[in-house]
């Protein structure tokens, strides 16, 4: 990939922060009770994340806000915070400076990948739509490719690792009772939506539902061709693949991605809630990650002018990618905290990770809010155990106020009880709109700030890459204590070559900026470890590094 920007990159003495060793990939403990992301030397990896969205959310019908990448070199365009829900992503000292702690990371400083890594996110969960990315039937904006491909440099140059989140919501815009994103116009089957039945569409009134996003989720999983789509035409289930497959191979070299979540929130296409999963959306992920990866499932090759079914496996389209493929469940998950599915193996692709979204007590219906903080991801975790995949949570959150600070002080614990990674939502929403993101106040007003209390919750001492198997992660948010604890596999496991032999053995521990004055009489390591190090980042950060004996063994750390 040589755009203009790679070549600047290369021409650039700039100093890149140490990010996670990569390939990222997913592998069973040894009694195969949790699946977990490993780094190249067989680290367990624990991300901690945020929500940045590229889908441009129009809240009047106006242009979509600009995606010329040269627009944004040491420049913001404004954020016309009335007609976009989010401002724009910016990093306006890229280039400039090349120390990437040295970018400015107050507010309003229009540095958001540097003010993400002043956070303590090492994770970023990147939203693209689908209507920006395939204008026309077949026709591939290189241009947005371009501009994501800026954001994600940035993030590189911060240390900051990414997944590429096909994001929906309601399928299209352009649809009656649709979202804001997703689907292009041309993808959008007036005629058969228009046909669907009126008694379905009496049912999902009935629960609140728009039936016109279930039809038009149906046409797609039916893999019915648009009209517009003449010359040379495919289904458009066919070419969503086509497009997503576009992306994983523009990606495919570029270590900061670690993998791809084929679709955000999926709702069900029929009113069989409970069959849906195994008969229609698992088999349209294995499919894609047939194509992409080019395994093939046991399975014979569909014919090449019929790729979409569920007997036979779509065409290997030679990118072979080895990156991490993210499958949600059902969006119907959101309102229960458990999934109405049928949990086992859908493919033989190992990298796999089951992201659900738990907005416990903000979206869960009424009876189910009792317990729902737990059981939204011990259900999460036997779901993925089931399907042999990791978890991560690609969204959670809570509003304002205190009941906000309840949820996200109560999710967040859930997540180190279960030990799994995550994606906050979201970064920055003009007008604090629905009070949901880490700032508040418009982008470019003088009240601009962070939340202290999300800040204190989202801002975590925590592992970050383990030696061994995990077992328990403790964290005081008003203490700013963590106690964790593991058992070190020892020598020969996740061991790399040279220099570098001894890095399987290291558990690395983030202690953020708030809690630096982390002394290392506060730092306890007790068994089969000891203390190595502490480092201080340059924005007063730090990494406690403590190395596991050769010959393995439990061991526990704590820190505060
Ligand atoms: C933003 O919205 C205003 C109306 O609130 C409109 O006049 C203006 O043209 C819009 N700008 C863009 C770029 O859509
Ligand atoms: C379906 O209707 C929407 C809204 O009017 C329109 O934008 C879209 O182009 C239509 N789709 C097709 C395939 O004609
Ligand atoms: C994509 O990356 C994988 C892993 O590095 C590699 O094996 C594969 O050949 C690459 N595919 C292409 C099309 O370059
Ligand atoms: C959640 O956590 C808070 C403490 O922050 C606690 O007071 C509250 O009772 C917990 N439970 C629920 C259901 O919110
Ligand atoms: C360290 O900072 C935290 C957060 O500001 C504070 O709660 C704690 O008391 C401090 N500890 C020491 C030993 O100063
Ligand atoms: C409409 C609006 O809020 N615009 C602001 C966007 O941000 C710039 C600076 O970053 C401000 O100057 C604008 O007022």
């Amino acid at each position: 990939m040589k755009t203009f920007l790679s070549l600047l990159l290369s021409l650039l003495p700039l100093s890149i922060l140490s990010s996670t060793p990569k390939p990222i990939t997913v592998q069973p403990n040894t009694d195969k009770s949790r699946y977990t992301m490993v780094d190249s030397f067989g680290r367990e990896v624990m991300y901690r994340g945020v929500n940045l969205m590229m889908i441009n959310w129009n809240e009047i019908d106006g242009p979509n806000r600009p995606i010329d990448s040269e627009l944004y070199v040491n420049a913001c365009p404004d954020n016309e915070s009335d007609n976009w829900t989010e401002p724009p992503i910016c990093e306006i000292d890229y280039g400039k400076i090349n120390n990437p702690f040295e970018h400015d990371t107050s507010p309003n400083s229009q540095n958001d990948l540097a003010q993400i890594r002043e956070y303590g996110f090492d994770l970023i969960r990147l939203g693209v739509s689908w209507s920006i990315l395939e204008p026309e039937p077949g026709v591939v904006n290189v241009k947005y490719l371009e501009r994501v491909e800026q954001v994600i440099e940035w993030g590189a140059h911060q240390g900051l690792d990414f997944f590429i989140d096909f994001h929906q919501d309601f399928y299209s815009s352009s649809l009656d009772g649709g979202g804001m994103d997703g689907a292009p116009p041309w993808a959008v089957l007036n005629q058969t939506i228009n046909e669907y039945p009126k008694w379905k569409r009496a049912v999902l009134d009935k629960v609140g539902f728009a039936w016109q996003t279930v039809a038009a989720f149906k046409t797609f999983f039916d893999n019915l061709v648009s009209p517009v789509d003449t010359t040379n035409p495919k289904g458009i289930q066919e070419r969503y693949i086509d497009t997503f497959a576009t992306v994983v191979k523009y990606f495919n070299d570029t270590d900061a991605v670690i993998g791809f979540e084929i679709m955000n929130e999926p709702p069900p296409s029929e009113l069989n809630v409970v069959g849906f999963s195994d008969n229609i959306l698992y088999p349209f992920y294995r499919r894609v990650i047939q194509a992409v990866t080019g395994v093939r499932d046991g399975m014979d090759d569909c014919e090449s002018d019929n790729v979409v079914g569920n007997d036979c496996a779509h065409p290997d389209m030679m990118i072979h990618s080895k990156k991490l493929m993210i499958v949600e469940p059902m969006a119907v998950r959101n309102q229960l905290d458990f999934s109405t599915q049928v949990s086992k193996p859908f493919t033989e692709y190992p990298s796999i990770v089951y992201a659900p979204h738990t907005y416990s007590y903000s979206f869960t219906i009424l009876p189910l809010k009792i317990g729902g903080y737990e059981r939204s991801l011990r259900t999460a975790c036997w779901e993925a155990q089931k399907i042999g995949a990791s978890v991560m949570v690609s969204e959670f959150g809570g509003g304002n106020g205190e009941s906000g600070m309840e949820k996200l002080s109560n999710i967040t614990a859930q997540q180190d009880e279960h030990l799994v990674s995550s994606t906050f939502w979201v970064w920055k929403e003009n007008k604090g709109e629905g009070g949901w993101s880490v700032w508040s106040g418009i982008d470019g007003d003088d009240d601009q700030q962070q939340d202290s209390w999300r800040r204190k919750y989202l801002s975590r001492i925590r592992p970050r890459l383990i030696s061994g198997e995990l077992k328990e992660i403790k964290y005081d948010p008003e203490e700013g204590v963590m106690a964790m604890k593991a058992v070190g596999v020892g020598v020969g496991v996740g061991v790399g070559g040279g220099d570098d032999d001894d890095n399987g053995l290291r558990t690395e521990i983030y202690v953020p900026v708030d809690l630096g004055n982390v002394s290392d009489d506060s730092i306890v390591v007790e068994g089969a470890a000891e203390l190595e190090g502490v480092e201080e980042r340059g924005d007063g950060s730090r990494i406690v590094t403590v190395k596991v004996q050769q010959a393995g063994g439990e061991y526990t750390v704590k820190i505060g």
